[in-house]
């Protein structure tokens, strides 16, 4: 258990800092990019620490590491969600996410396991397309964020799951939240967006769906309990399998030994004649 943890752990981890290496010749074009409004904001606000601080806690347990994706239309609240998810605050200001920002969270499954997220926020224009999207590799989960009092930002779902679907293996956890939903004062109106959204969640195969407020916290938590338990699954059943290979190859080794011992030997000398 515990090689594996460590191969899975150096695994995961070279895979960011590679990532995070990279380096990223189109962000040269960035200061040419207008934002929309207010700041461009490179971020650097997040938690540097990566998981690799948390060596000594580790003790006996578990612990894996879970990349997830963050995506939506811009201004639906990826930046606010994530910030309240892993520090507990929220701001009223916005500025635009450049590209792709990083931040990390563990959290205890129970006795067994930690998980650290690694949680990738992916800028939502557009014209961020071409830095963003080399950050969809290797993913085990996503979220896909709208803005429940905007329509276009509801509808825009349908596109990013199709993304999601094109560049992720089939049983990836995609978890749909639909924020701000501390605007939604108006009962029949929350109805027809609940609606609209549960036709869309059907129609595109999203399994969960959450109605959140990244300003007052509501369900955020929940969401993201339920996101990490569906990858804890997937984690598990994987685990599971990989013990019944082991198991399957270390039996295969021991019935060739079988075979090669029972082999009768050749007799020394011919006596045909
Ligand atoms: N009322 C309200 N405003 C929010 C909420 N989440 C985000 N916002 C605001 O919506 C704007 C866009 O949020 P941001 O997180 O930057 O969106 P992003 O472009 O998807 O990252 C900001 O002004 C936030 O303060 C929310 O739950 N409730
Ligand atoms: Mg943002």
């Amino acid at each position: 258990m515990a090689a594996r943890f460590d191969n899975q752990r150096s695994d995961s981890m070279s895979r960011i800092l590679d990532t995070l290496k990279e380096p990223m010749p189109e962000l040269a074009d960035v200061d040419e990019v207008k934002p929309e409004e207010d700041d461009v904001d490179v971020e650097d606000d997040y938690d540097d620490d990566t998981a690799s601080d948390d060596d000594d806690t580790l003790g006996g347990k578990d612990f894996a590491m879970f990349k997830v994706l963050v995506v939506g239309m811009a201004k639906s609240g990826k930046t606010s969600l994530i910030r309240r998810f892993v520090h507990g605050t929220f701001a009223e200001i916005y500025k635009t996410t450049v590209g792709a920002d990083y931040s990390d969270k563990t959290v205890t499954v129970d006795d067994t396991l930690d998980v650290c997220l690694q949680i990738w926020d992916i800028a939502g224009q557009d014209r961020f397309a071409h830095l963003t999207r080399r950050y969809f590799a290797n993913a085990d989960a996503a979220v896909i964020v709208c803005d429940i009092t905007s329509a276009p930002t509801i509808a825009a779902v349908v596109d990013w799951k199709r993304e999601l679907d094109a560049c992720c293996s089939e049983d990836f956890p995609v978890l749909l939240v639909a924020n701000k939903c501390d605007l939604l004062d108006d009962v029949p109106r929350a109805l027809e967006s609940g609606a609209s959204i549960q036709k869309m969640v059907m129609q595109t195969g999203i399994e969960d769906w959450f109605r959140v407020s990244a300003k007052s916290g509501e369900k955020v938590d929940e969401a993201m309990d339920l996101l990490v338990s569906r990858m804890v699954e997937r984690y598990r059943a994987k685990e599971a399998q990989d013990d019944a290979d082991l198991q399957a190859d270390a039996i295969a080794s021991r019935e060739i030994i079988r075979l090669d011992a029972c082999v009768t030997p050749a007799p020394s000398r011919c006596d045909c004649s």
